[in-house]
């Protein structure tokens, strides 16, 4: 492949809900313009963008991946990217290294959450959009009734360019309202010709619009057509290109990626209407060490900054890192600055990927796409650049995990290849974290779902790490809630040297002052050595609970008596004497279960806010307030249980069909209701026998 000049490249994602035909309109492009010969589909696993073999096994895509596309001397990296929910993060990073977003939604009835989701992230960031209206080659296709559903959601700035010819079986074709040429045929067998007959009406009805909206991206435009002078095409194509540029104008297409129709005018229209790199302005970032404001022109002659947006760590491939290149050039062999890690890394062959096929090249320039192997310490989200003008690029927030398993080795083999494997995993997935909880024992994998967490068990196990899926447990404790006092006396005579070990104590509850011990042995009933080793006992024996195994916190415990044998007496037996006093006098303190309660902060549409309350609620929610969170949307805040919000983040999902977000954090803990404390003992208790047999 040619090296092309900065403004002959556009950087274009695909974006939408899962299903929609995205891939396959990726496959579409690549075979129009003559970088495959033949068509691969989705459905079998052979298009080029889906070639991560659990996306051949599932049918979905889960990676951004690249087809780049050449056509009329300009290179179109089309970018690839899931649509489904579990994968939001892809559709940020994707955000960030394109240009301009192609949304597409079938014609068969309204656009879906996976669409409006990745309308309103392209919208914050203020990126040019299309729309993509596709199958337009099936059954109750309706391009005018999707047109319409557009324009009552997102106003008058959908502006058809396309109209197209026929319908599910008949159809056949564009028109395109800015030349006012129908362009009838599939693949390369396009033939441009006049518009026909019996959509000359429409066609022009249709072209009005557009021109109002072309109008209306230019001051002098919208005079001369308010003035109702004709606009020239130029003026046209310009007053578009600049409302696109501005996101003012979102132009709807149409077409039929299976059928490989409506692309060549496809392709057109983005070269010609869709921005080149230097049209988005400078790229901001800032020092990596001062945090100044730091700012690179969108040039070959620049310094090098590059952002990388995909990390594939693979058993068979090795690392891999995808970037896109803002400024300056990255060359193969090059010395380049983490930025992000303060590290340097050597660059190796740089390449141009697309789907699984590397093309060597040399270098890789300001605005262009490319993918290196074998860097060391880099990964998603890092920026690279020249080490003498440091920079770190602002990146998007990739969002915090909100669904949590845990994961537990098959075999003993598989418990040492985990550790690695979660690491290895990580390295490539920003949407995915995981840690050791203390107070569980349990290794925690959080991501954005069920589906995202099943992919990373399918990943680990590629890295050798077989692991079954449990839930997460919660991490109870417990407390005491009144003064009680006993003994504990150790004492034993086996064969030759004795072990005698004698202490009272007076336990009483500590609200939020944590574990405390008083010495308040007075004349040496215990002697000084020993009082420790009390002390000790009691710390072992508060791990193991009073009512069902959780640990015991909040409390004070006095040792106010004892005794000891002058020969007998040891620290071990001591260290007895404190368990025993734990387990007797704790019982009679009062003891109770505790749960950590969750700040809940829930993102929804407006009208979804019932639902979401009732369902809090029926989780044992507190419902703190709401507050109005932009138009149409609320922000409600609610105090709930953890053991109820395990599986919140599907639950939310489906109340408001992924309209919802949240985010949740413990904040505190509270005594669990009597009858659910209940349930808790039995299950330590059958817990406990099933592991005694
Ligand atoms: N009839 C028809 N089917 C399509 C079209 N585009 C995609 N499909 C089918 O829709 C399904 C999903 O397509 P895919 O490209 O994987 O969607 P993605 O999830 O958006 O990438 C597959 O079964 C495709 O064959 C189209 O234009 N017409
Ligand atoms: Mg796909």
């Amino acid at each position: 492949m040619k090296t092309y000049g900065i403004k002959a490249i556009r950087n274009v994602g695909l974006f939408g809900h899962q299903g929609v035909g995205k891939t396959s309109l990726a496959e579409a492009l690549l075979f129009t313009s003559g970088a495959i010969d033949r068509m691969g589909r989705s459905d079998d696993g052979s298009a080029t963008t889906d070639f991560d073999s659990e996306e051949q096994r599932r049918h979905i895509s889960i990676n951004v991946a690249l087809a780049p596309v050449e056509w009329h001397d300009t290179k179109i990296n089309v970018v690839d990217v899931p649509g489904y929910l579990d994968f939001q993060g892809e559709v940020r990073s994707a955000l960030s290294v394109v240009e301009a977003a192609i949304l597409v939604t079938p014609a068969q009835g309204e656009p879906e959450v996976g669409f409006e989701i990745a309308w309103d992230l392209a919208a914050e960031r203020n990126l040019p959009r299309a729309v993509f209206v596709n199958k337009m080659d099936r059954e109750n296709a309706d391009y005018a009734n999707v047109v319409q559903a557009l324009r009552s959601r997102y106003g008058n700035s959908i502006a058809p360019l396309q109209l197209p010819i026929g319908s599910a079986e008949s159809f056949k074709g564009v028109v395109d309202l800015v030349e006012m040429k129908a362009f009838i045929g599939s693949g390369k067998s396009v033939e441009c010709m006049e518009i026909p007959a019996d959509c000359q009406n429409e066609a022009q009805r249709y072209r009005e619009l557009l021109i109002e909206s072309a109008a209306e991206g230019d001051d002098e435009l919208i005079e001369k057509f308010l003035n109702g002078d004709e606009l020239s095409h130029d003026e046209i194509v310009r007053g578009l290109h600049a409302g696109i540029d501005a996101g003012k104008v979102v132009p709807v297409l149409c077409g039929s990626a299976t059928k490989d129709i409506g692309m060549t005018d496809l392709l057109d229209i983005v070269v010609h209407e869709f921005p080149n790199p230097t049209e988005i302005g400078k790229v901001h970032g800032k020092h990596p060490q001062s945090g100044a404001e730091e700012s690179r022109d969108a040039s070959d002659s620049a310094p090098l900054s590059a952002l990388v947006f995909k990390t594939i760590a693979d058993p068979f491939l090795g690392t891999l890192n995808y970037f896109r290149v803002m400024s300056g050039v990255l060359k193969s062999g090059a010395t380049v600055l983490n930025a992000t890690r303060g590290r340097e890394e050597r660059i190796g062959q740089v390449y141009y990927a697309r789907g699984k096929n590397q093309e060597n090249t040399n270098e890789v320039h300001a605005g262009d796409i490319g993918v290196t192997a074998k860097l060391a310490d880099t990964r998603t989200g890092d920026t690279l650049c020249d080490p003498a003008r440091p920079i770190v690029l602002d990146t998007p927030d990739l969002g915090d995990p909100i669904f949590e398993q845990a994961v537990v080795a098959k075999t003993k083999v598989d418990e040492d290849k985990m550790g690695p494997a979660l690491q290895r995993v990580a390295v490539s997935d920003p949407a995915f974290r995981f840690h050791r909880d203390p107070e569980t024992g349990q290794t925690v994998i959080s991501g954005a779902g069920e589906t995202h967490l099943g992919i990373v068990v399918e990943r680990l196990k590629k890295f050798g790490a077989n692991v079954d899926v449990v839930e997460r447990k919660v991490p109870y404790r417990e407390t005491v809630t009144q003064k009680a006092e006993g003994q504990g006396r150790h004492k034993k005579q086996t064969g030759g040297r004795g072990q005698f070990g004698d202490c009272w104590i007076r336990m009483e509850p500590n609200r939020g002052g944590g574990f405390e011990f008083v010495d308040a042995i007075v004349g040496g009933a215990i002697p000084r050595q020993f009082i420790p080793a009390v002390e000790k006992g009691i710390r072992q024996a508060l791990e193991n609970g009073i009512l069902a195994g959780y640990p015991v916190v909040d409390f004070k415990v006095t040792c106010y008596d004892g005794s000891y044998h002058d020969v007998d007496s040891s620290e071990a037996a001591f260290v007895m004497a404190g368990i025993l006093a734990f387990n007797n006098v704790a019982p009679k303190a009062g003891p109770i279960i505790l749960e950590p309660i969750m700040n809940v902060e829930v993102l929804i549409p407006e009208s979804m806010l019932g639902d979401v309350m009732s369902d809090l609620t029926g989780k044992r929610g507190r419902i703190v307030g709401t507050d109005s969170a932009g138009p149409g949307k609320t922000m409600l805040r609610a105090t709930v249980p953890q053991a109820e919000m395990l599986r919140y983040a599907i639950d939310l999902r489906s109340i408001t069909r992924g309209r919802g977000t949240f985010r949740a954090e413990v904040d505190h803990y509270e005594e669990v209701p009597a009858h659910i404390a209940q349930t808790i003992i039995a299950n330590h208790k059958k817990e406990r026998e099933a592991g005694e047999h």
